[in-house]
Protein backbone atom coordinates (compact mmCIF):
# COMPACT_ATOMS: atom_id res chain seq x y z
CA UNK A 1 0.00 0.00 0.00
CA UNK A 2 1.39 3.54 -0.84
CA UNK A 3 1.84 5.79 2.18
CA UNK A 4 0.74 9.26 2.80
CA UNK A 5 4.43 10.65 2.39
CA UNK A 6 2.79 14.39 4.57
CA UNK A 7 2.59 12.24 7.51
CA UNK A 8 5.58 12.74 10.00
CA UNK A 9 8.44 10.19 10.26
CA UNK A 10 6.95 7.22 11.69
CA UNK A 11 10.35 5.23 13.60
CA UNK A 12 8.71 2.17 13.42
CA UNK A 13 8.98 1.66 9.87
CA UNK A 14 11.07 -0.88 8.55
CA UNK A 15 14.29 1.05 7.19
CA UNK A 16 14.51 2.40 10.58
CA UNK A 17 14.25 -0.78 11.91
CA UNK A 18 17.24 -1.69 9.58
CA UNK A 19 19.01 0.86 10.46
CA UNK A 20 18.61 0.09 14.66
CA UNK A 21 19.70 -3.04 13.36
CA UNK A 22 16.67 -4.89 15.03
CA UNK A 23 15.96 -6.26 11.14
CA UNK A 24 18.80 -7.86 9.02
CA UNK A 25 19.33 -6.42 5.67
CA UNK A 26 22.00 -7.65 3.08
CA UNK A 27 24.12 -4.63 3.37
CA UNK A 28 26.21 -2.95 0.83
CA UNK A 29 28.11 0.04 1.84
CA UNK A 30 27.45 1.83 5.19
CA UNK A 31 28.93 5.76 6.65
CA UNK A 32 27.82 8.38 8.79
CA UNK A 33 25.11 9.57 5.96
CA UNK A 34 23.76 6.50 4.30
CA UNK A 35 23.45 2.80 4.28
CA UNK A 36 23.07 0.63 1.24
CA UNK A 37 21.41 -2.60 0.87
CA UNK A 38 20.11 -5.23 -1.43
CA UNK A 39 16.65 -4.55 -2.38
CA UNK A 40 14.56 -7.62 -1.15
CA UNK A 41 12.61 -8.18 -4.11
CA UNK A 42 15.16 -7.18 -7.11
CA UNK A 43 13.63 -5.70 -10.21
CA UNK A 44 16.72 -5.94 -12.04
CA UNK A 45 20.43 -7.88 -12.26
CA UNK A 46 21.16 -5.25 -9.21
CA UNK A 47 18.69 -3.37 -7.62
CA UNK A 48 20.72 -1.68 -4.30
CA UNK A 49 18.45 0.88 -1.77
CA UNK A 50 20.28 3.69 -0.12
CA UNK A 51 18.83 5.20 2.95
CA UNK A 52 19.61 8.23 4.47
CA UNK A 53 20.56 7.71 8.89
CA UNK A 54 18.67 10.76 9.36
CA UNK A 55 14.91 10.10 9.96
CA UNK A 56 13.37 11.63 6.63
CA UNK A 57 10.12 10.38 4.73
CA UNK A 58 10.88 11.39 1.38
CA UNK A 59 12.31 13.47 -1.27
CA UNK A 60 11.16 16.82 0.16
CA UNK A 61 11.20 16.28 3.89
CA UNK A 62 14.68 15.78 3.46
CA UNK A 63 15.77 18.50 1.01
CA UNK A 64 13.60 20.73 3.71
CA UNK A 65 15.12 19.34 6.93
CA UNK A 66 18.43 18.28 6.14
CA UNK A 67 21.93 19.43 6.73
CA UNK A 68 23.76 20.29 4.24
CA UNK A 69 26.58 17.74 5.42
CA UNK A 70 23.97 15.05 5.62
CA UNK A 71 22.79 15.99 1.99
CA UNK A 72 26.15 15.92 0.26
CA UNK A 73 26.91 12.50 2.09
CA UNK A 74 24.11 11.53 0.93
CA UNK A 75 24.35 11.86 -2.53
CA UNK A 76 28.09 10.83 -2.66
CA UNK A 77 26.69 7.64 -1.41
CA UNK A 78 24.54 7.17 -3.93
CA UNK A 79 27.44 8.18 -6.41
CA UNK A 80 30.15 5.53 -4.25
CA UNK A 81 27.09 2.73 -4.38
CA UNK A 82 27.11 2.86 -8.11
CA UNK A 83 30.57 3.07 -8.67
CA UNK A 84 32.13 0.07 -6.59
CA UNK A 85 29.26 -1.72 -7.72
CA UNK A 86 30.62 -1.35 -11.51
CA UNK A 87 27.62 0.15 -12.90
CA UNK A 88 29.53 3.44 -14.61
CA UNK A 89 30.51 1.96 -17.58
CA UNK A 90 26.93 0.31 -18.55
CA UNK A 91 25.04 2.65 -16.77
CA UNK A 92 22.23 2.54 -14.19
CA UNK A 93 18.67 4.18 -12.67
CA UNK A 94 18.19 5.78 -10.12
CA UNK A 95 14.44 6.21 -8.64
CA UNK A 96 12.66 7.58 -5.75
CA UNK A 97 9.00 7.50 -5.52
CA UNK A 98 7.28 9.95 -3.52
CA UNK A 99 4.15 9.31 -1.69
CA UNK A 100 0.93 7.97 -3.41
CA UNK A 101 0.80 8.67 -6.88
CA UNK A 102 4.53 7.12 -7.04
CA UNK A 103 3.29 4.31 -4.63
CA UNK A 104 6.08 4.85 -2.07
CA UNK A 105 5.48 1.55 0.21
CA UNK A 106 8.19 2.57 2.55
CA UNK A 107 8.06 5.70 4.64
CA UNK A 108 11.87 6.37 4.80
CA UNK A 109 13.38 7.79 1.85
CA UNK A 110 15.09 5.79 -0.24
CA UNK A 111 16.52 5.86 -3.55
CA UNK A 112 17.05 2.95 -6.53
CA UNK A 113 19.32 1.84 -8.06
CA UNK A 114 19.18 -0.30 -10.87
CA UNK A 115 21.45 -1.99 -13.34
CA UNK A 116 22.59 -5.07 -14.53
CA UNK A 117 20.59 -5.22 -18.16
CA UNK A 118 19.51 -2.76 -20.60
CA UNK A 119 16.54 -0.73 -18.74
CA UNK A 120 14.48 0.59 -21.63
CA UNK A 121 13.14 4.03 -21.44
CA UNK A 122 12.05 5.54 -18.62
CA UNK A 123 7.90 4.68 -18.06
CA UNK A 124 6.15 7.69 -15.87
P1 LIG B 1 9.02 1.94 -2.80
O1 LIG B 1 9.80 2.92 -3.61
O2 LIG B 1 8.66 2.45 -1.42
O3 LIG B 1 7.80 1.46 -3.56
O4 LIG B 1 9.96 0.68 -2.66
C1 LIG B 1 10.13 -0.05 -1.49
C2 LIG B 1 11.16 -1.10 -1.78
O5 LIG B 1 11.60 -1.64 -0.58
C3 LIG B 1 10.64 -2.25 -2.65
O6 LIG B 1 11.45 -2.38 -3.81
C4 LIG B 1 10.78 -3.45 -1.73
O7 LIG B 1 11.14 -4.63 -2.40
C5 LIG B 1 11.87 -3.00 -0.78
N1 LIG B 1 11.90 -3.63 0.51
C6 LIG B 1 13.05 -4.22 0.97
O8 LIG B 1 14.09 -4.22 0.31
N2 LIG B 1 13.05 -4.82 2.20
C7 LIG B 1 11.93 -4.86 2.98
O9 LIG B 1 11.97 -5.40 4.08
C8 LIG B 1 10.75 -4.22 2.46
C9 LIG B 1 10.76 -3.63 1.24
I1 LIG B 1 8.98 -4.27 3.54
Amino acid sequence: MPIDATLPYDDQNIFAKILRGEIPANKVYEDDHALAFHDINPQAPQHILVIPKGPYVSWDDFAARAGDAEIAGFVRAVGHVARAAGMVATGYRLLANIGQDAHQEVPHLHVHIFAGRPLGPMLA
